[in-house]
Parts: structure tokens; sequence; C-alpha cells
């Protein structure tokens, strides 16, 4: 059966997908009803309430892409997301006498208000002061060992995505205000790994801004490239459940006030993470060119050939381009609304980089 709910009725789209899980049964929300729902009386987009949101586009003059205004203090925000898109922490490295290596990183998760677009504040839990958390980087069969503290003010812990021990999870042992834990295991598979906070509620802690992009690189390594890291994440600035911004690496619209420098011709590969709480999905769109998607980064041979990516959270990929033409393009969500909202950057493509 169709929900009986009147034109009238204001349903925001959450509220919708709250009906098929609950109240209407399992087959409330099926092939059948949502055209219905789609074009009957019932308008999801058309009533949905939306909260006050300043990055919310009005309509204006000539049309012009709607963009915040100004940029954020990179010095009070403590990372740049232009150095953060290329920085990789390979942690301290130390070769045994087996000629195994140990990669040790400290940790620690705090409070700390961040600026996500110009004058919007969010009240974060991070690691290491920045999120997304730092990016480590290791090799397949490295020894990994976290020294992970949690100097915030509710309990944290660090779930690696890959292959270990159950006590090395992150998901039990959790680690109170002021207690420390050490995570060790050996780094497998290769691949695009994340790792985040699997406290409860897991929603919370997550979208509260603790999760990180883990690399593991495959013993032969992969072919030269210009390589970055773009993880996709949004925030509930209001805790109402729905997003206000959109952003890759936390900070809406950017890389489209700051494009990424890239070479004509010169491969780039993107380790791209979707993070993004409360929305189903999120993707990567990329303007005027192809890419190769390894999906997980987990497969060095065989790829998918696009030019638009959807993942659910927890999902990743590795991608692979070159531009065949200099200028500008632009890289966004292809959901228009999470564009609108900051998810939105270019590349600048030059003979040189330093032309
Ligand atoms: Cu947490």
């Amino acid at each position: 059966m169709a929900p009986n709910l009147s034109g009238n009725e204001r349903v925001r789209r959450r509220s919708l997908l709250q009906f098929g899980a609950g109240g209407l049964g399992a087959t409330a929300i099926t092939a059948a009803t949502l055209p219905l729902l789609g074009r009957g009386s019932l308008d999801v987009r058309a009533q949905e309430e939306t909260p006050a949101n300043p990055l919310e586009t009005r309509p204006h003059e000539g049309h012009t892409p709607g963009m915040t205004v100004g940029d954020v203090d990179i010095a009070r925000l403590g990372f740049d997301p232009s150095v953060l898109v290329s920085t990789f922490d390979y942690g301290e490295a130390t070769t045994m006498a087996d000629g195994s290596v140990v990669r040790e990183w400290e940790i620690a998760a705090f409070d700390k208000e961040i600026e996500i677009a110009p004058g919007i504040f969010f009240p974060a839990w991070t690691y290491n002061g920045q999120v997304p958390g730092p990016t480590l980087r290791c090799t397949e069969g490295d020894r990994v060992r976290v020294h992970f503290s949690n100097a915030g003010t509710h309990p944290h812990t660090i779930h690696f995505h890959g292959i270990h021990p159950a006590n090395m999870d992150g998901v039990f042992e959790v680690v109170e205000p002021r207690q420390t834990f050490v995570y060790e295991f050996d780094a497998e598979p290769f691949g695009l790994q994340l790792y985040h906070c699997h406290a409860v509620p897991l929603k919370r802690h997550i979208h509260k801004g603790l999760y990180g992009t883990f690399i593991i690189d495959p013993k032969q390594g992969r072919p030269p490239a210009q390589e970055m890291v773009m993880v996709m994440n949004a925030f509930d600035t209001n805790f109402d459940g729905d997003n206000e911004v959109y952003a890759v690496n936390t900070v809406g619209f950017h890389y489209q006030k700051h494009p990424i420098p890239v070479k004509l011709n010169e491969t780039i590969r993107v380790y791209l993470v979707n993070i993004t709480e409360f929305d189903l999905i999120n993707s990567f769109h990329i303007h005027g060119n192809f890419m190769k998607v390894f999906r997980t980064g987990s497969d060095l041979e065989r790829f998918e050939w696009t030019d638009n990516l959807m993942l659910c959270q927890g999902e990743r990929a590795v991608l692979e381009m070159s531009f065949k033409y200099p200028g500008k393009y632009m890289f966004h969500a292809h959901q228009s609304e999470f564009a609108e909202l900051g998810w939105m950057g270019m590349f600048d493509v030059r003979e040189g980089l330093n032309a």
C-alpha cells in the first residue's frame, strides 16, 4: 500500500526513508511506490523543510555558479586543504634485522572547532587536529603500530579497514578520555583503506570528523603519477540529521577557489574515499575527461572506464586520468545539490607546473 499522505503534509526526504524502514513495512518503498511518491500528491523535494543554510544557492542575476565569498582562515584551521591533498604520512619507519619494516604513528583524538566554509564553524572531533585525519601510508607487509591517545571528551577508537585480528579492530576496546591504546597489525591487503572511530553512536562519531585515509601500497608499487587524496565529507551544522556543507577534504569550494595544478598529459592518481554521513551515496564526476576506476585500489589490472563514480559510505576507489588539453576542468559530486553546497573543485591543467 502506498502511504496515505495528503498533499499538505510536509515530508522531509529523510522522513520518507524512515517510513520505508519502519511504520510502512519493508515493502513500502518499492519500484512501484517510488514513482507514485515522485509525481503524485507527495512531492518530497518541493515540500522539503529546509533549515536555514548559508550555503544554499539563492536565485541571482546571470545564474553564475553559487559559491561562498572569501576564504577560511587557514592558520586558525591548522591545516591547508591545498597541502593536505598531496600529503602522505609514512610514520616513523624502522627496518628490523630480518628486513621487515615497522611503521609507527602517534594519533590523538581531541575536540576542535573548525571553519568548514567562510564564517561557518563546526565543533569537530579530530584525529591530530585535522579533518580528515592524517593520510597514513605504508606498504603491504609492513608492521603497523599506531599509538592512540584519547584527549577528547568522549570515548573513541580507531577502526581500520583491512585484514587484522579482532582485538585490533577498534570496536570493542573503547578508549575512554585520557586513556591510550596501541593498534598493531600487519598491513594487508594492499589497496585504499580507511580508518574511523567506531564508538557509538557511530553516525555521530564519524560525522564529527573522526576519519582518515589509510593507503597500503602494493609491494611492487604503482606506476608514477601525481598523487592526491580526496575524502568526500559533509557536515550537519545544526544536528538535524541533514548535511548543510559538502566538500572534499572538509572546506566547501576550497579547490574551486584554489584549483589543483596538474601537468598536461601526465597521469594523476586520486585516492578517493567517501565518508559522507546521513546521505546514502556520494559521487565524483570529472569534466572533459574519462578516468580509470580501480575499486578499493585492490586490483592493479582491472578497472572501469568512466567519467562518473558513485560510492556508498565507506567505499573508496583509486582514480587515474591524464588530461589531453590544457585548461580548467571541474570535478564535483554529480548530485547537483551536494555540488552547490560545497562539493566542487577544479583541476588547472598546464603545459608545465611552473607555467
Ligand atoms: Cu569517537
